[in-house]
C-alpha cells in the first residue's frame, strides 16, 4: 500500500483564504539556505532590536536584499543600509530568491519579486507577539516565510486583534505563502522550546521574503 501522505514528500495545507502551508517545500535546499544565513550574518550580524516602545525583542534579526527591516525608538521601517555600520545590506543569496519565487508561484502568486528578506533567529524562550506586517508599500504582494530548525507554535488570528487565534506547528522546511485576504492577519510565535535539530542545532530560523515596495 502506498501512503496517502508519505512523510518525505511535500504536501499542501490551506490555512485560510489567501494563505497556504507548503509542508517540507524547502527540503531540497535547506543546507543552501543555512549557508546563505551564515553568509549574511557574517556581514550583518544578528542583533536584538528595540521596539518603538523601548522593549528589546527576544528574537535576533538581520536582513539581506536592497532593503532591510529595522526597528528602534523611531519606529518600524525598511531602509537600504544596516544601521550598525551604515553599509548596504548583504545581497540576497540566490537560493532565497529562487525558493521564494517557486513557493509564491505554486501558491498562485506569479511574478513575486522580493527585494528584502528578514532573517529571524529564535533561541529557546524567544517569541514574537501578535502583530500585523504592514510596513510594505504594496500589500497586494504576498510574503513567503520559511522555517528552519526547531519547531515553533505559530499563532494565527484574524484581521482584528480580538479575533480568535489558532496554533499551527511550523517545522523544519515548511514554507508558508501569505497573500490576498490573509496578508493583514494578526500572527505571532509562542516561546520556542529548547531542543536540538539534527541539521540546525538548538535554534529556529525564519526567513520572510518581502516585496517591501521600492521596486514599483
Ligand atoms: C501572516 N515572523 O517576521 S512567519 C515576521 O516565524 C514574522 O519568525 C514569524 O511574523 C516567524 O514578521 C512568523 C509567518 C508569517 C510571516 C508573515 C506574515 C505569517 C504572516 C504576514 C502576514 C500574515
Ligand atoms: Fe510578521
Amino acid at each position: 500500500m502506498t501512503d496517502l501522505f508519505p512523510d518525505d514528500e511535500p504536501w499542501v495545507e490551506p490555512v485560510t483564504p489567501g494563505a497556504v502551508i507548503l509542508r517540507r517545500f524547502a527540503r531540497g535546499c535547506a543546507r543552501e539556505l543555512l549557508a546563505g544565513i551564515d553568509a549574511v550574518a557574517a556581514r550583518a550580524p544578528f542583533r536584538q532590536m528595540q521596539t518603538p516602545g523601548g522593549f528589546t525583542m527576544s528574537v535576533a534579526m538581520t536582513s539581506c536584499g536592497a532593503l532591510g527591516w529595522v526597528t528602534d525608538r523611531q519606529g518600524y521601517r525598511y531602509q537600504p543600509r544596516d544601521p550598525q555600520d551604515l553599509q548596504p545590506w548583504p545581497l540576497m543569496p540566490p537560493a532565497f530568491l529562487t525558493l521564494g519565487q517557486q513557493a509564491a508561484e505554486s501558491a498562485g502568486f506569479p511574478g513575486f519579486m522580493p527585494d528584502s528578506c528578514l532573517i529571524n533567529r529564535y533561541l529557546p524562550g524567544a517569541r514574537m507577539a501578535l502583530h500585523q506586517d504592514k510596513d510594505e508599500r504594496d500589500l497586494r504582494a504576498p510574503i513567503v516565510s520559511v522555517s528552519l530548525g526547531l519547531t515553533a507554535r505559530f499563532l494565527f488570528g484574524g484581521l482584528s486583534r480580538r479575533d480568535p487565534v489558532r496554533q499551527i506547528p511550523l517545522e523544519h522546511c515548511d514554507v508558508v505563502v501569505w497573500g490576498g485576504p490573509a496578508r493583514l492577519a494578526y500572527h505571532g510565535i509562542m516561546p520556542v522550546r529548547p531542543g536540538e535539530h539534527p541539521l540546525v542545532g538548538g535554534v529556529r530560523y525564519n526567513l520572510t521574503l518581502r516585496q517591501s515596495g521600492k521596486n514599483e
